[in-house]
């Protein structure tokens, strides 16, 4: 009997640590999501009276080496039982982007960019990128760089939206340019629970490409190298009960 007892408290403690292993305690960035009760109109304009409840990532610090930096990047999330939704505001004096057609390479000019991986034990990943035009890439990956038909998965329920308070032609002037995107829950197929459930946790990273007036890559949590396909390095996102209306 007491061996049997002793067995159960090992097992349990087991469990607590395997529990405890999360984003925070390897030093990753965790952020705490909640649910909101209002469908977020999704048209890159952050007056949405729930965003004002969401609470703010944590700074984005440049890739390379995780130091602060002084271009402004403040995002949010919140998910409700069809979409989990993402907020960019990027202060830019010098907003620049060319390309328009979907799954062009945009990270060679400027954009944010998130990267969601449900289920760490499994490789796949889902990329999405959006510029202040507000074309969108979009590409599900099987493994780190391997994308599932790049160019031809188009998430279909997919929504964003911009608005740019300047020009988006590379001339100075301009203020910030703000992002919305809600990715469809039905494209994350490797989840646990679709919805997810209160304590569920997730990967994520959030970049931001700069290239005027100078070359820079910004991350919530930073991969320490000159690569943003390190899930390894991803921060984390834990669902929570809390209600936003
Ligand atoms: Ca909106
Ligand atoms: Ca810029």
């Amino acid at each position: 009997m007491l061996k049997t007892r002793l067995a159960l408290f090992v097992a349990l403690g087991l469990m607590i640590a395997a529990v405890n292993t999360t984003g925070r305690s390897q030093g990753l960035p965790v952020y705490e999501i909640s649910r909101t009760a209002t469908p977020i109109k999704v048209d890159g304009r952050l007056d949405d009276s729930v965003w004002a409840h969401a609470p703010l990532f944590d700074d984005f610090r440049l890739n390379l080496d995780g130091s602060p930096n002084s271009f402004k990047t403040e995002a949010r999330a919140l998910y409700d039982y069809t979409f989990i939704y993402f907020s960019f505001r990027s202060r830019d004096e010098n907003i620049w982007a060319t390309l328009k057609t979907r799954d062009q390479h945009l990270w060679e000019e400027e954009v944010v960019e998130v990267f969601l991986q449900a289920d760490p034990q499994q490789g796949s990943y889902i990329e999405l990128e959006v510029n202040p035009l507000g074309t969108m890439l979009d590409i599900y990956l099987l493994d780190i760089r391997k994308p599932l038909r790049y160019e031809s998965w188009n998430s279909k329920k997919l929504k964003w939206g911009v608005q740019v308070f300047g020009t988006v032609d590379g001339k100075d002037g301009d203020r910030e340019w703000t992002c919305e995107i809600a990715l469809p829950l039905e494209d994350i197929v490797t989840a646990k629970n679709r919805p997810p459930q209160a304590g569920d946790r997730w990967r994520l990273n959030l970049y931001r490409m700069e290239q005027l007036p100078k070359p820079l890559l910004l991350a919530w949590s930073p991969t320490f190298k000159d690569d943003f396909h390190i899930p390894g390095k991803f921060g984390e996102i834990v669902f929570t009960s809390n209600l936003v209306r």
